[in-house]
C-alpha cells in the first residue's frame, strides 16, 4: 500500500523550533520510526513552503495511491486552493494538525480543508501522522 505524506509551509522546521509546541523530533527520525512500524506501507513524504507546489503533490497521487496524510500548516486557514483538490482527487486524505487547533488562535479553527477531508486529526503531535497510517492501513481494501 502507498501513502502519501504532504506536509506544508515551515513544518521543515519541526524539532529545530518552537518545541513546547510542535515537538522536539525532527520528521526524519519520526519517519524513520514510521517505517519500520509500519513495513507494508511504502510512505513517500513532500514538503513545500510554496501553495502550488502542495497542490501538484497531491495531483501527482491523488489517483493512484491509497491515501494521503495532509497538514497544510498554515495554508490550512487560508487556502481555497488546497481545499479544492482535496475535493478534486479520489484518493482519500486525512488531514493531520500536530498542535489542536482548536484551543489556539481564534482564525486556526477555521480549516478550508477538513470538510473535504476524509477524517481529521489535530491534537495528538506527530502521533497524528501514524494514527492517519493506522487508519489507511486498517481501512485497506
Ligand atoms: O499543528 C499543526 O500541525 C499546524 O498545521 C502547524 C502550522 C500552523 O500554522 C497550523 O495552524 C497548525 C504551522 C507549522 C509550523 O511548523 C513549525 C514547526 C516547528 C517549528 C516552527 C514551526
Amino acid at each position: 500500500m502507498k501513502i502519501h505524506i504532504v506536509n506544508g509551509p515551515n513544518l521543515n522546521l519541526l524539532g529545530k523550533r518552537e518545541p513546547e509546541i510542535y515537538g522536539s523530533q525532527t520528521f526524519d527520525d519520526f519517519l524513520e520510526r514510521l517505517r519500520e512500524k509500519f513495513p507494508k506501507i511504502t510512505f513517500t513524504v513532500f514538503q513545500s513552503n510554496i501553495e502550488g507546489e502542495l497542490i501538484n503533490a497531491l495531483q501527482d497521487v491523488g489517483f493512484s495511491y491509497d491515501g494521503i496524510i495532509l497538514n497544510p500548516g498554515g495554508y490550512t486557514h487560508t487556502s481555497v486552493a488546497i481545499g479544492d483538490c482535496v475535493a478534486a482527487i479520489a484518493t482519500p486524505v486525512v488531514e493531520v494538525h500536530i498542535s489542536n487547533i482548536f484551543s489556539r488562535e481564534e482564525f486556526r479553527k477555521q480549516s478550508y480543508v477538513s470538510a473535504k477531508a476524509k477524517a481529521v486529526i489535530s491534537g495528538m503531535g506527530l502521533y497524528g501522522y501514524e494514527a492517519a497510517a493506522r487508519y489507511f492501513f486498517e481501512n485497506r481494501k
